[in-house]
């Protein structure tokens, strides 16, 4: 057989969603991974640690067999079983947890290590039809989004395609350079062709905040500040359209009035920018009708990550800058797509009575919080797919205290022996995405692209999409869903859905979903009923099916003074970013990842580091009332004196005492509907003696 480039898609979860071209060598065999030149979002670029894919899916230590637990829980040992007796062991475990505790006890425990919507989502399906406890998906994205239908009522966005036509990019709270590279060819696009400004909020100086030309390195947690005293030069010096906000906004006096007293001063002394930075980035964001402002997930990482990302989306409404080809703001261009997941998710089969546990909140459920357990039983099964929480879950010494309670039986579906799967009780081999079939929504761009599977699974891998079926058999569950193949459920989703069948879809190779640029910029309308755009958000709206929370939401955009403030006893705050060449906790186990990344570090401001005698690749301490770790110390100019930022997410055992950094991370609940607060964290810092030879 000669070697063939084969169409696919990147099924990370990834804003970039990335149109891949996928070398076959044999059937069993990849070689070159390269993003589709021809897609206009992809352009040819994807990242260094997918174009190193083969890396990971030909690597030795794959899972490839199913695996029973032979020692004491947590001790690494296991011995290999057939398919058939783990599936047995799995179903029996659920059945037994059922008939004692009732369906609720048993909780699939999921989320997006896989984009695709069939092998995402089916584990839907298979708790709706057995009546298990449901999943609260806060870990990543409630925050950003709330904050963002808070004013705007839809999610999408101008058209990150249309960035080559804008004369001023405001990256804010979001790392592309490491997180979704394509924004960066578009933004290159803008600058070589129109001389583009770029502009990146962040608190440290990552590779975005290099190549941009003015960087705002503000203290975590107070954009909403910033965005006040921007708003507030806008209105004094004239730059907002005062027409266009009496067409298209709520309540644009009230708002005007309500800024008087959010000056640059106020702002700067939150933010801890210089009044003039402020002032300037107004002017310059004010005088260019062709702004572009793409709103990352950073800033929503906070207890007032909603209020922060409603007050940035408040900017373009201000000055009308969505009026503008290149101009406007982007989040996410989700409710782009309207696919009916009916039968994927089994949502004729819900059950409103069951209760549905908060995954961020992990492991307060694990250790019986009563208010985490909604009054139900305890959680005495789990099946986790496509998830990490013993890495990646806030508050890691409760998760792990919980994943490690020995009445408390764990199947984990993964493709690694992660620092989850040790704490199992059965680990199935799954399958990777060039082993299945799927479909993936953009993110960042409008295709919907639909892949076939190029080469066949290792040894004994299954697809969730398989093992549900096989769990569902032998639990009784009953849905048409479990018949299906993972290629049926995608043709008859997307015929339902009105766009082409699973075949057309292949070879079309991407459908793009956008619409109209007057719809995509909101020039009928914004997505509320009364097609405005909302200055004081209907919290109550978006927030009440999760209880009082909502009422700490301001009336109008503000700074929400509700973070894990420094105080004298933690004087400094974290921030978690993530990592370039991980994800998340993939990549964790490929070596030239590891390798670049080094080992965990604490970026610390150059003051800080000479106040506490901390010098290059000593080691720190660093902690709160939650627990503290040890890392290596990195000075690092270009954030603020009291902010650390270590980037994530490194396996607990890469830490020097075997504890990881959400150890320290809180599983509080933010406002207005639940979201986790990854880089809200107040910490102490000490210098820590160097082990021996070190
Ligand atoms: N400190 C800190 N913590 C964070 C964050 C942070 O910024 N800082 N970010 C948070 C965010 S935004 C997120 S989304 C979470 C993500 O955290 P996770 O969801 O845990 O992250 P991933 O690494 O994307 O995927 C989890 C696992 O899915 C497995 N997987 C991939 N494909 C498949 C498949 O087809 N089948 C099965 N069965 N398994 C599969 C992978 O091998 C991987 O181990 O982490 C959160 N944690
Ligand atoms: N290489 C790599 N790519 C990834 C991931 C990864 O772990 N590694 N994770 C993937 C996932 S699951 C997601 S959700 C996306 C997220 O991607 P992004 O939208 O980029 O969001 P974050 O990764 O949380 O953080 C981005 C930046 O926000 C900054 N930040 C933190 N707090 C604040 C704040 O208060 N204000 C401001 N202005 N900025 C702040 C951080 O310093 C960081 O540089 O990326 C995806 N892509
Ligand atoms: S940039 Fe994101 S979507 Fe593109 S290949 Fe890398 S991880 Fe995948
Ligand atoms: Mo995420």
């Amino acid at each position: 057989m000669t070697s063939e480039f084969v169409s696919s898609a990147c099924p990370h979860d990834c804003p970039s969603t990335c149109a891949l071209e996928v070398e076959r060598l044999d059937d069993y065999t990849i070689g070159k991974v390269r993003g589709a030149a021809d897609n206009d979002y992809t352009l040819g670029v994807i990242c260094d640690k997918v174009a190193r894919y083969r890396e990971r899916i030909h690597h030795p230590e794959r899972l490839s067999h199913p695996l029973k637990r032979s020692g004491p829980k947590g001790s690494g040992r296991f011995e290999p079983i057939s398919w058939d007796e783990a599936l047995d062991e799995v179903a029996a475990a659920f059945k037994a947890a059922a008939d004692e505790f009732g369906a609720e006890a048993v909780w699939p425990f999921h989320y997006a290590g896989t984009m695709g919507l069939v092998q995402r989502d089916g584990i839907h399906r298979f708790r709706h039809a057995l009546g298990y406890s449901g999943l609260d998906e806060t870990i990543c994205v409630t925050l950003a989004r709330m904050g963002w239908y808070a004013g705007v009522g839809k999610l999408w966005g101008t058209d990150a395609r249309d960035m080559a036509q804008s004369d001023l990019i405001v990256i804010w709270g979001t790392n592309p350079v490491s997180t979704q590279v394509n924004v960066m060819t578009h933004v290159t696009k803008a600058r070589k062709e129109r001389g583009a400004k770029v502009v990146c909020v962040d608190p440290y100086r990552t590779g975005t905040a290099k190549a941009a030309d003015i960087h705002l390195a503000v203290r975590p947690g107070t954009d909403g500040a910033l965005a006040c005293g921007v708003m507030h030069v806008l209105f004094r010096e004239g730059f907002a359209d005062r027409d266009y906000m009496a067409r298209f906004t709520d309540d644009p006096e009230r708002l005007e009035k309500h800024l008087e007293t959010r000056t640059p001063a106020w702002a700067a002394d939150i933010t801890g920018l210089a009044e003039e930075d402020i002032v300037a980035f107004a002017r310059l964001y004010g005088q260019t009708e062709r702004s572009y402002i793409r709103v990352g997930y950073g800033f929503s990482r906070s207890r007032n990550g909603a209020a922060n990302v409603h007050a940035v989306t408040c900017l373009p409404a201000v000055t009308g800058t969505w009026q503008h080809p290149g101009g406007g703001a982007l989040y996410v261009q989700a409710d782009l797509y309207n696919i009916d997941q009916t039968v994927i998710k089994g949502l004729d089969v819900v059950d409103p009575e069951v209760r549905i546990l908060d995954m961020s909140r992990i492991g307060a459920v694990l250790t019986g919080d009563k208010g985490a357990l909604k009054g139900g039983p305890p959680v005495k099964a789990m099946l986790i797919q496509n998830q990490n929480p013993a890495m990646v879950a806030p508050d890691s010494v409760k998760v792990l205290q919980g994943l490690k309670r020995e009445d408390l039986f764990i199947c984990v579906h993964e493709q690694f022996m992660t620092e989850t799967a040790e704490l199992a009780d059965i680990v199935l081999p799954a399958t990777m995405f060039l082993e299945h079939d799927d479909m993936y929504k953009g993110s960042g761009h409008p295709y919907l692209q639909v892949t076939k599977k190029v080469i066949e699974a290792p040894a004994e891998c299954r697809s969730n999409h398989e093992v549900h079926c096989a769990l569902a058999e032998r639990l009784g569950a009953e849905h048409p869903g479990f018949a299906m193949s993972a290629w049926e459920l995608m043709d008859q989703s997307l015929k339902a859905s009105g766009l082409p069948g699973a075949d057309d879809a292949l070879k079309a190779r991407w459908i793009d979903c956008s619409k109209s640029s007057d719809e995509m910029n909101f020039l009928n309308g914004f997505g509320h009923a009364d097609g405005r755009f909302r200055f004081a958000p209907d919290w109550r709206a978006l927030g009440q099916a999760h209880g009082t929370a909502w009422q700490a939401m301001p009336a109008l955009p503000d700074h929400l003074d509700n973070i894990d403030a420094a105080d004298k006893d933690h004087p400094f705050r974290l921030v978690t970013a993530p990592a370039r060449r991980f994800l998340n906790s993939t990549f964790t186990e490929t070596e030239t990842s590891r390798t670049k990344e080094g080992r965990p570090t604490a970026f610390i401001n150059p003051a800080d580091c000479e106040a506490l005698g901390l010098s290059d690749g000593e080691r720190v301490r660093i902690g709160n009332r939650q627990g503290d770790v040890v890392v290596h110390v990195k000075p690092y100019e270009g954030q603020q004196p009291g902010v650390v930022v270590i980037e994530s997410i490194w396996p607990n055992k890469a830490f020097v005492e075997g504890l990881g950094i959400n150890a320290l991370t809180s599983a509080d609940s933010a406002p207005p509907a639940g979201g986790a607060v990854f880089h809200d964290t107040a910490v102490w810092l000490r210098a820590e003696p160097s082990g021996e030879g070190m």
